[in-house]
């Protein structure tokens, strides 16, 4: 077979790579048809122009082992793509790669009541996988805004957070075993399910993260927990962001809490802007918290909330009295990616340690101020977990190009508040192509190193996801 060479057009590289995958793949799960490649080379940044070569849909284990075997040999660069719901430009093809979905590898394999284990194909999605806990009287926790498209594949490459990490913690957590395909077209099984397991690398937990540049995540056995007991929201109104601090000590003293998150009378507008939903509170206040936490603890989180209002920290505040309310509080919160979207927000992904988080909040806030005064400035976030999410909105009159570069500049200050805070650029949407170029804020330059010795080792040609996370050299 001939070499690809850089030479080759475009069109005959895609003819060529069209002949070799006929080899493995039937013709209908291969496509280059241009509208559907740009929805599947690219993500819910929408920053980045989208330019696959083509895409293919495995169905098994050996036909994505293939692939990356001819990828290699052929020079054929990989993208892995799950619900593409990611939010730093991880999946996004933008120089002529292969986008791999992983739509059709969307199965729950196999259930073990008594381990409580899923053994389930990349593609199943969240929503899925937690319906499916839920028939069987347990629960797959981790939920996020994107669980309704967003998949297991995707989940662990990005090691997602979401909304309750503040109890459950984070993807990797619920990682029981793994196979993947590495770059170098190896099959590999990590784990296998075991509770207990000392014997050496745990590779499994390098692979959860990896954001696809060390191989493709084809299937993974999933843990599920109990049941969750009936919880409440409230949902409080606050005048000054170093409040809420305040507020999460005195509900974690006294309930068990599940959720607690944030967002600016902004943020909330923008969803009342875009829904029917009415303000919870009669009472406007500049900040919201919206607190989750089991129900038969009702009067202990009710007595937290007067010694709040007693405080002063807290202005005003609303408990659901049924689920419905209870859905259209998490509303307020949950949509406000949704209906932000249409600004083409520059977002903010960061982290410090919690008990950093009042001054970090009051050194953004500042920055926010002296070099956005004319820009809408969306706060929200896992307040509880120290995750915050700024997203900068473009006003609709000013060229996108121009916009990002105002935001980009700011970058440098931005991340070395929390570099000197010891926290992270990328909290839980990854770094993807997003963050790629600050990496070195939150990563001493050895371990960098180290991460592209890893690579090397299990993506020697350096065909996985090339020019995500790691800048190429
Ligand atoms: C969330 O917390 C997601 O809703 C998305 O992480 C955050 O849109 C964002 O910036
Ligand atoms: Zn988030």
């Amino acid at each position: 077979m001939p070499n690809v060479g850089k030479s080759q057009s475009t069109a005959d590289r895609r003819q060529h790579f069209v002949e070799l995958a006929q080899g493995i793949f039937p013709s209908e799960h291969i496509t280059v048809e241009h509208d559907e490649l740009r929805v599947l080379g690219t993500d819910w940044t929408r920053n980045f122009e989208v330019s696959p070569l083509a895409a293919v849909f495995p169905t098994s284990i050996d036909q994505v082992a293939e692939l990356v075997q001819m990828a290699n040999v052929h020079h054929f660069p990989l993208v892995p793509s799950g619900g593409r719901t990611g939010l730093s430009g991880g999946c996004v093809a933008t120089s002529d790669e292969i986008v791999v979905s992983f739509d059709r590898m969307n199965r729950i394999l196999h259930f073990d009541p008594v381990d409580r284990l899923v053994h389930c194909q990349a593609g199943v999605v969240t929503a899925q996988l937690q319906q499916f806990a839920a028939e069987h009287g347990l629960t797959y926790p981790v939920d996020f805004s994107s669980s309704g498209s967003s998949q297991i594949g995707g989940n662990i490459a990005t090691n997602a957070g979401g909304i309750r990490v503040i109890r459950h913690g984070m993807t990797r957590d619920w990682v029981a075993g793994m196979k993947v395909v590495t770059g170098k077209g190896d099959v590999l099984e990590f784990n296998r399910g075991l509770v207990k397991n000392a014997t050496g690398y745990d590779l499994r937990h390098l692979f959860i993260g990896s954001e696809g540049t060390l191989g493709f995540i084809v299937e993974a056995e999933m843990q599920l927990g109990t049941a969750p007991s009936p919880q409440r929201v409230m949902v409080l109104g606050v005048g000054k962001l170093a409040d809420l601090l305040s507020i999460l000590q005195r509900f974690k003293q006294t309930v068990n809490l599940s959720a607690f998150e944030f967002f600016s009378d902004l943020a909330m507008s923008k969803v009342l802007q875009h829904s029917t939903l009415r303000r919870p509170l009669r009472e406007t206040t500049e900040y919201y918290a919206l607190i989750e936490y089991d129900e038969d603890q009702s009067e202990l989180a009710t007595q937290a909330f007067s010694d709040c209002l007693d405080q002063g920290w807290v202005v005003d505040g609303v408990l659901s009295q049924s689920n419905s309310q209870t859905d259209d509080l998490w509303r307020l919160r949950d949509g406000i990616t949704e209906s932000i979207a249409g600004y083409v927000p520059y977002k903010n992904d960061v982290s410090v340690r919690i008990s950093q988080v009042p001054e970090f909040l009051d050194d953004i806030d500042g920055l926010v101020k002296e070099h956005y005064p004319d820009l809408e400035v969306c706060w929200f976030g896992h307040i509880g977990d120290g995750n915050l999410h700024l997203n900068i909105l473009k006003p609709p009159e000013l060229d996108i190009n121009e916009f990002q570069e105002r935001c980009r500049a700011i970058n440098p200050l931005l991340f070395k508040q929390i570099q000197r805070r010891g926290g992270s650029i990328s909290a839980e949407h990854g770094v993807g192509l997003l963050k790629r170029d600050y990496l070195e804020f939150s990563r001493e330059t050895s371990e960098i190193d180290a991460m592209r010795e890893i690579k090397h080792v299990f993506d020697p040609n350096g065909i996985m996801n090339p020019g995500k996370l790691l800048l190429p050299q």
